[in-house]
């Protein structure tokens, strides 16, 4: 059984700001979350969110029904494909916490990276496993997590972990976990370790899709393929190394809007990146199709471990009006 919240994340969450999660308003007057499913295309009717990042509808936030800070997450069993604890603008559309092996609820796709005994494929440098609770390894819910793992440098980039394909309308939340267990000094200021990739690849086979992703480079979260290249960095000064050793909470944002598109992310709570996801331009589209997370990293990158857990994505029936406060899905109604 599958636990969404221990302990200590409980408290590590109960350290950040308050969860809220605004409906924007009259995106388009009458526009339903059908409207979106059907994919129909929207631009035009919502504000710029790059420019417009700072709350401010005048909406209390405090009256807002959706947010119930009593409710318990914990109680949530998990199982049910939608999860019947999501906040009210959020509906989980997928997960997972590697809790059912693989493929489960992956690609049924494997390169060669995927061990299932945990041990590095012959010929390879970097592979992926599920770990278990009694491996020691860590893990944040349930009894299983992802590992990836780098032992040496190699000719191309890394590419060691699960795929996902999917068709899920935006504006969407992605809620991840990420252990990096990795030696900032024993990578050179141009590696890097990857933690996502979101894209719209138009499943007609032509290759031709636009994507985003996020990594650590140089010991600092960055987002690539995005406008501004890098992302504009909005967290804390001076920006802190991204931390080694420890779980951490990534939310990310994704609303595509045709030739344009907006990307978010919260670490921990705390927003930290936003960019343009500028690769719309010449390959529009307003739906997530494919993404992965974990270890794809820089050929350079010798070493290395990231272990993902608790991986969702979830819908939202409206763009999110405040961008300081991180969504929080998992807030009951
Ligand atoms: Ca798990």
């Amino acid at each position: 059984m599958e636990t969404i919240f221990d302990g200590d994340s409980d408290a590590q969450r109960s350290a950040t700001p308050l969860p809220i999660l605004l409906l924007a308003l009259a995106v388009g007057c009458g526009s339903t979350s059908a409207d979106l499913y059907r994919g129909a295309p929207d631009q035009g009717a919502d504000t710029d969110t790059y420019t417009d990042g700072d709350a401010g509808t005048g909406t209390n936030p405090s009256t807002d029904p959706g947010i119930d800070p009593g409710t318990d997450p914990g109680t949530d069993p998990g199982t049910d494909p939608i999860d019947p604890n999501a906040g009210a603008n959020c509906s989980l559309v997928w997960s997972s916490g590697f809790e059912q092996g693989f493929p489960g609820e992956w690609l049924n796709w494997d390169d060669g990276s995927y061990s299932v005994s945990g041990t590095m494929p012959s010929g390879r440098v970097s592979a992926w496993t599920i770990v278990d609770d009694a491996s020691g390894a860590p893990i944040y819910s349930g009894d299983h997590s992802y590992k990836g793992w780098i032992v040496s440098s190699a000719g191309a980039s890394h590419r060691a972990y699960p795929s996902l394909h999917t068709d899920v309308p935006t504006p969407l939340i992605n809620t991840f976990m990420v252990y990096l267990d990795a030696d900032y000094d024993q990578m050179s200021s141009t590696d890097w370790i990857h933690f996502g990739t979101w894209g719209n690849a138009d499943g007609q086979g032509g290759g031709e899709w636009a994507l985003h992703t996020m990594s650590v480079r140089d010991r600092q979260l960055e987002f690539a393929h995005t406008t501004p290249g890098g992302g504009e960095y909005i967290g804390p000064s001076p920006e802190p190394d991204f931390p080694v050793g420890r779980w951490v909470r990534f939310t990310v944002y994704v609303h595509y809007q045709g030739t344009d598109g907006f990307v978010q992310v919260w670490q921990d709570g705390v927003p930290m990146l936003r960019a343009q996801v500028s690769e719309l331009g010449g390959n529009p589209g307003t739906r997530v199709t494919r993404a992965h997370w974990g270890m794809y990293a820089s050929s350079g990158t010798s070493q290395g471990i990231q272990y993902n857990d608790d991986i969702r994505i979830w819908t939202l029936d409206a763009p999110l009006t405040d961008l300081e406060t991180e969504p929080d899905c998992y807030a009951g109604p």
